[in-house]
């Protein structure tokens, strides 16, 4: 074919959008598979990060069959709606916290979210790529969801306040806080003397800036990403719980690949998860200085009267009753007896 001629065809080709435009030329055809990734954190954050990397090595390790595509930052809404988008099908994955809106549906997916019952990573990942975390996922799995092994960090939280440092439980008494939907959330807060109000990450910013509540916890990588230092001025150092987000798929949309994609998929996010959390867990020491620099006031803070007064308050009891002596003796096996 004379060169001219192959070019106008191409062209034309091209242009019908036969062979899509937005079609990268390596792939041959259209994916067979397009799935909806929904994250609830800012696009700079190592979540959404890692997640891009892992879209992109899903295409090329599947010849482009599988395009996933990701929606960062609350795009296709709070996660409560995102939560019910992924129930029904209209979206594929979503990344959601056990102690947030899943524990709505799965109460005791909120285990691992007990206040100060983790110390450290080690102790964590043993529990959460252990025995626990096996319990945990089976509980989803149970509950109509696929869940892949490897959960992502958000990591220990800390509390911001535009009022004042938080120093000792007495410093919470009547504070404003914003906590995510979340029945663990509201009980801890509650239980220190603090007045929680469950409001979705998505209207955070603008619930502290306009004073619907004056302060709300999270890791530095997320008050960093979603610039909370612009309108909280103190960050104090509790550590009262770690957190981070489950990769859950619905189960319609998952049975729709092959097994050997499906294989080649949870490979890739798992292996996702595990570089996401070397930067994560770097993040949230690297930024504290960061934050310090753009105007956030610091203050560590001794956890024992806090977890103090959340025995005394009948905390851990009342969840010891909820979540159930089994449960509870699994926790306890990695954190140590928590009351
Ligand atoms: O809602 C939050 O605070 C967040 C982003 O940390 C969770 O997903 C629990």
């Amino acid at each position: 074919m004379p060169e001219i001629i192959s070019r106008r065809l191409f062209t034309k080709i091209g242009a019908g959008a036969t062979i899509g435009a937005a079609l990268p030329l390596r792939y041959a055809r259209a994916a067979e598979f397009t799935f909806k990734w929904g994250t609830n954190v800012p696009d700079t954050h190592p979540l959404n990060v890692h997640a891009r990397r892992a879209a992109a090595e899903i295409k090329e390790a599947t010849n482009g069959r599988v395009d996933l595509q990701l929606f960062s930052n609350n795009q296709l809404g709070g996660d409560s709606d995102m939560f019910s988008q992924l129930r029904s099908g209209a979206l594929e994955c979503f990344t959601l916290s056990g102690v947030n809106v899943l524990s709505t549906l799965i109460p005791s997916a909120s285990i691992y979210g007990l206040g100060f019952a983790f110390k450290d990573y080690p102790t964590l990942w043993k529990a959460l790529d252990g025995r626990l975390g096996e319990h945990l996922r089976a509980q989803i799995t149970k509950a109509g969801f696929v869940v892949m092994d490897k959960i992502w960090d958000n990591g220990f939280r800390q509390i911001t306040t535009s009022t004042k440092p938080i120093a000792q439980p007495s410093d919470l008494q009547g504070l404003k806080i914003r906590v995510p939907v979340s029945a663990l959330w509201t009980s801890l807060f509650k239980s220190l003397g603090a007045s929680p109000t469950g409001i979705n990450f998505a209207e955070v910013y603008s619930a502290l800036q306009t004073h619907i509540v004056d302060g709300q916890e999270n890791p530095p990588a997320i008050i960093s990403a979603a610039k909370l230092f612009e309108v909280q001025k103190y960050c104090s150092l509790t550590n009262h719980m770690w957190d981070g987000w489950w990769f859950l798929m619905n189960r319609r949309a998952w049975a729709q690949m092959p097994a050997d994609v499906q294989e080649v998929f949870a490979r890739v996010v798992n292996k996702a998860a595990m570089a996401e959390r070397e930067e994560v867990a770097r993040q949230n020491e690297s930024l504290k200085a960061d934050l310090a620099g753009k105007g956030l006031i610091f203050n560590d803070v001794n956890p024992i009267p806090f977890r103090d007064a959340l025995t005394k308050s009948g905390f851990y009891k009342e969840w010891r009753g909820k979540f159930g002596n089994e449960a509870w003796a699994m926790l306890e096996e990695f954190t140590g007896e928590l009351a």
